[in-house]
């Protein structure tokens, strides 16, 4: 009796799950084949660079070939926002850039630019992660982009050609290049610093040129621009966290099968975690390289990083009020609730 009630329910499963497997692979056979250009602004054997290798081959591979990834790398389809504007208007298919500079077609992603706000690359994954870090991927649809994934840019450091900086004061008059984000430019100019803004590609000439005299980044960033050949001193800040964030053009997403969606979306989920390691490889590596290159790299003094902090508290003000004081709340007890585990 056992074995025949098996059977028919066997039976019943495969009447089932047959069509829809056969559907969803009749969908995928039947799709046309698709062609996604991804934009990224960093050298093609950079970490970046290197998992969008790796996420155009998971594509392959999960549509048998019909889904084809095409790399942009060095910031060859201009500049992030630029990258950006294109993929809103559907002119690009995805982008990778910092979540820094899409927070003018989305404000809630500046909660990412808050100065000090994670401690350590574990914290920074979990919470980006979590509930709170989905919800921003979700409500970036509402700028025309459909946010894929966080991958990692990473905990930025500075640098400077006038003197060492490893003291408060030491900040004082540097005219310091910054990503074009309020948070960042209030956090420098909080410490005494010209904080300006200028687009990532015209940052080395500028420096090399003496317009500026020093810039923020994480040391991969620093390396693959060969920002280091034209800076003589290096601070260990670990000011912020810059994510990158994975986006596709909603315009064309929307173009898309479901299957097609999930295949992309899954891939670049999944990278994330390639990326993180190799980012976070290169950051080593990196550093490496600007000490080799002559740069002198310095600490700051025990007791200067509380002392940078109680500076800005104005600038985590004005960064909670531009995202909301739900947001700042929810993100500082995901935080909260890391740290609680980790101890
Ligand atoms: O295109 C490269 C940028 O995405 C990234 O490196 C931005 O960190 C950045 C900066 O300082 O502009």
């Amino acid at each position: 009796m056992k074995i025949t009630s098996c059977f028919f329910y066997i039976r019943a499963l495969t009447l089932i799950v047959c069509p829809l497997a056969n559907h969803a692979l009749a969908q995928t056979r039947e799709s046309p084949p698709v062609v996604i250009r991804v934009a990224q602004g960093l050298s093609e054997d950079s970490h970046l660079g290197r998992a969008v290798t790796l996420f155009a081959e998971r594509v392959a591979r999960d549509s048998a070939g019909r889904l084809t990834v095409k790399p942009i790398h060095n910031g060859q389809a201009g500049t992030d926002p630029k990258a950006m504007q294109d993929a809103i208007e559907g002119k690009l298919e995805i982008f990778v850039g910092s979540t820094t500079t899409i927070v003018p077609a989305y404000k809630p992603l500046a909660i990412w630019d808050t100065p000090f706000l994670f401690a350590n690359y574990a914290e920074a994954h979990a919470v980006l992660d979590s509930k709170v870090g989905q919800s921003l991927l979700q409500g970036v649809s509402e700028s025309g982009l459909v946010g894929l994934a966080y991958w990692e840019n990473g905990f930025r450091n500075m640098t400077n050609n006038l003197r060492p900086v490893t003291r408060v004061e030491d900040f004082a008059g540097i005219r310091l290049r910054t990503m074009p984000s309020e948070a960042a430019i209030n956090t420098f100019n909080r410490l005494g610093v010209d904080a300006k803004p200028l687009q990532f590609a015209e940052v080395r000439a500028a420096l090399q040129n003496g317009t500026f005299d020093g810039q923020e980044n994480p040391y991969p960033t620093i390396v693959s621009a060969k920002i280091h050949e034209v800076q003589k001193y290096l601070t260990v800040t670990n000011h912020m966290y810059t994510p990158y964030g994975v986006m596709a053009s909603r315009k064309w997403w929307l173009t898309l099968t479901a299957a097609d969606q999930k295949i992309i979306r899954d891939a670049a989920w999944d990278t994330r975690l390639f990326q993180r390691e190799e980012s976070r490889k290169a950051a080593d590596a990196a550093l490496v390289s600007i000490k080799a290159s002559g740069v002198k790299v310095d600490e700051l003094a025990i007791g200067e990083r509380s002392r940078i902090s109680h500076r800005l508290e104005k600038v985590n003000a004005v960064v909670a009020a531009n995202v909301g004081l739900p947001l700042w709340i929810e993100t500082h007890n995901q935080i909260y609730m890391y740290r609680s585990r980790a101890k």
